[in-house]
């Protein structure tokens, strides 16, 4: 089985910060912070994955802005890949709908306070570079 499935992370950035969201689930998971999205499906562009992803897991209505350079392992078969993400100009503020217990903005100085999945760190620290850090 060497089939990958591409799981899309949003580098959600506003007002020169980061969004962090930490998870709510599964239990081996929650409590650290990541970047927000999931699996893109079947038929799917990975840009319209995350705009759905933040669509469903946070209430915003955002657009997939550029690719951030790589693409991390998680858990056989999934690989994360990450995009800049913006919200459009009617959004709705994020809020914590599902598979999140809380949200933060940081700011370049802040990034490390959350304690990041592992997964996603290497990511973070790429996307980093995108808010002058
Ligand atoms: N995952 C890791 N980092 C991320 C995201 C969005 C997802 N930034 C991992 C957690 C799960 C798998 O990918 O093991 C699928 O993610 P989800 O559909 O549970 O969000
Ligand atoms: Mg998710």
């Amino acid at each position: 089985m060497t089939e990958r499935i591409v799981v899309v992370g949003a580098a959600l950035l506003d007002e020169g910060r980061l969004l962090a969201a930490r998870r709510s689930a599964p239990p081996e998971l929650a409590g650290r912070w990541e970047l927000p999205g999931g699996k893109v499906e079947p038929g799917e562009t990975p840009e319209a994955a995350l705009e759905r992803e933040l669509r469903e897991e946070l209430g915003v209505e955002a657009e997939a802005v550029e690719r951030v350079a790589g693409e991390w392992p998680l858990k056989p078969p999934y690989v994360l890949q990450v995009w800049t993400a913006r919200l459009r100009p009617a959004s709705p503020d994020p809020e914590p709908l599902e598979d999140h217990d809380a949200l933060r903005w940081l700011t370049s100085g802040e990034l490390w306070d959350v304690d990041w999945l592992d997964q996603d760190v290497p990511a973070v620290r790429e996307a980093a570079a995108r808010l002058g850090a």
